[in-house]
Parts: C-alpha cells; sequence; structure tokens
C-alpha cells in the first residue's frame, strides 16, 4: 500500500516537471510571437461589427440624410421629415445610395422608412442618433412614426 502511493506520487511529479518543463520550453521562444498577433487580431475583429459601420458609411460618400421626430424645439412634437444634407424637408430624391442619419430624441415616436428593398426604424422608446445604409430604388417609400401612422406619415418619391 505504502509502496504503491509513493509511486504514485513519484510519477505524478515526474510528470508535472515533465509538463512544466515542456510548456516552459515551447513557450518560451513561441509566446512573444504568438501572443502578440493574437492580441491585436482579436481586437480589429470585434471594433469593425458594433460601432465603425455608421461612421464608416457616413465617410463612404454615400448622400446623407436625416430622418427627424418631432421638432428641433420639442422632440415629443407630432411631426415627422426626412431632411437632406442642407436640413430641408425632401418629399423626392433621386435613386442612389444614402446614409440615413436618425433624429429620435422621442420616448414616444419612432422613425421608419419603408418601401421597395428598405424598411429601417429605430425604437419607439429612448432616443437613436444612428446611422445607416440605405439604397433606394425608383418608387414610393413612407416615412412613418408607427405608434401615430395616421398624423406621422409622408410619401417620398424615389425616382
Ligand atoms: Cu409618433
Amino acid at each position: 500500500m505504502r509502496h504503491s502511493r509513493s509511486t504514485a506520487v513519484a510519477l505524478a511529479c515526474a510528470v508535472a516537471l515533465a509538463l512544466a518543463g515542456c510548456a516552459s520550453g515551447s513557450a518560451e521562444p513561441e509566446s512573444p510571437d504568438v501572443g502578440a498577433p493574437a492580441a491585436s487580431s482579436a481586437a480589429p475583429g470585434l471594433d469593425p461589427s458594433p460601432p465603425a459601420t455608421p461612421s464608416d458609411v457616413a465617410a463612404a460618400g454615400a448622400t446623407p440624410l436625416t430622418g427627424v421626430v418631432g421638432t428641433d424645439d420639442d422632440p415629443e412634437a407630432y411631426a415627422i421629415e426626412l431632411r437632406d444634407a442642407s436640413g430641408t424637408p425632401v418629399e423626392s430624391l433621386p435613386a442612389g445610395t444614402y446614409a440615413l442619419t436618425f433624429a429620435d430624441r422621442s420616448s414616444m415616436h419612432n422613425f421608419r422608412l419603408r418601401g421597395p428593398g428598405v424598411d429601417v426604424a429605430t425604437d419607439v422608446a429612448g432616443s437613436d442618433e444612428s446611422t445607416v445604409e440605405v439604397t433606394l430604388e425608383p418608387g414610393t417609400y413612407e416615412i412613418v412614426c408607427d405608434p401615430h401612422s395616421g398624423t406621422m406619415r409622408a410619401e417620398i418619391q424615389v425616382g
């Protein structure tokens, strides 16, 4: 009994030493080379998806549009507009790719743009000032606030 137990302990130590020696032997030369690229490749892999998309879209040259609910003075006002880069409300647009930035600072309205190939919207609750890329095709699009679609609605003609 004693004999076999001490043999097992000795074996375990030998295995542990062998593993430790093996690990440190291979880790020393490889850890600087392998560790650095793994860390730096993980960061760019995570970065592009969440925040980079909106700003990259705007920087890519797509024509900017702003989807506004409420008014500049009162975010809860019953108004909805699609504005061009100069702030002018638009009712018609040439077909093309646009960077639509939401200006939804209302807790009871949302902004939805819907039409051929496009259906983007903010949440009713909370603010959303993010940017999405939309490609508008010839046809009729609508901007609408879902909870107040009877009054907060307008059509945009794309040609
Ligand atoms: Cu509304």
